[in-house]
């Protein structure tokens, strides 16, 4: 029998760097316990935020204005050693510009779970915070090539930075996902916020079905693939940007 080989596998433990694009402290170290919850041995995880940009991400302005500050982490990170990473806002902003400037896998917290939810049923729920997210996360489904498996997307309506603020939100969530599984016939949920991380696994024992947290789900993704061996492609797309005069922080 061959010896089974694993090209480029780190030889050493592996780092995770996750990136919180909004400039939430307070979020970013929820994400961080989150993530480091499902990290398995040997892993180590670290969570950032951007010091300039929004406070939280919920339109294509916020996107906008986040991602300069996230790619300024991703190329901070290439130099820190960072073996992979994790885009943890749900709209995956910059995504495949991150891609761009890393040797390791990237992976957004929608795409891994909406990836993940078509593992565990023949359908998914999305509950997210406000409706005016609803367009963007269809258009991500679709670009995933998972909108048939997306029975439906709906709004919490808790704006992200209320999500740890409002008393009422828990109750908020939990009735929006079950109304979300009725409507939608679905069995499986998928948490549209990085700040609804920590509702995980109350959510699933409150609602009977898979409820998967794209921030959980990321981290297992891209753990698995440094363990894997396997990097981003660098031979076409997803290259380095060409070189060129660029008046940001990151060029
Ligand atoms: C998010 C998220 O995950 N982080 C953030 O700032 N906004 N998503 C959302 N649907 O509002």
């Amino acid at each position: 029998m061959r010896t089974p080989s694993t090209p480029g596998r780190p030889g050493r433990p592996i780092r995770i760097k996750v990136v919180n694009p909004n400039t939430t402290a307070s979020m970013t170290t929820l994400v961080e316990q989150c993530a480091r919850a499902v990290a398995g041995p040997g892993v180590t995880v670290d969570a950032v935020n951007p010091v300039t940009g929004p406070e939280s991400i919920e339109s294509h302005y916020d996107e906008a204005l986040a991602t300069p500050g996230l790619l300024a982490e991703i190329a901070a990170g290439e130099v820190e050693g960072y073996d992979g990473y994790v885009i943890a806002c749900f709209g995956d902003p910059g995504l495949l510009a991150a891609r761009e400037l890393a040797r390791g896998p990237v992976v957004g917290i929608a795409e891994a779970a909406m990836r993940s939810a078509g593992y565990l049923g023949r359908s998914f729920s999305v509950v997210t915070t406000l409706a005016r997210t609803i367009g963007h996360a269809q258009d991500i489904a679709h670009a995933y090539g998972v909108a048939s498996l997306c029975a439906g997307i709906h709004a919490c309506e808790i704006p992200v930075v209320e999500l740890e603020r409002d008393p009422a939100a828990r109750a908020t969530i939990l009735a929006a996902c079950h109304s979300a599984l009725v409507d939608d016939g679905s069995d499986v949920l998928v948490l549209g916020c990085a700040g609804m991380a920590d509702l995980c696994s109350w959510l699933a024992d409150e609602l009977g079905v898979p409820v998967v947290d794209g921030v959980a789900a990321a981290v297992t993704v891209v753990e698995g693939l440094v363990r894997a061996g396997l990097r981003t492609s660098k031979r076409g797309e997803l290259a380095p940007p060409p070189v060129k005069r660029r008046s940001t922080a990151y060029a």
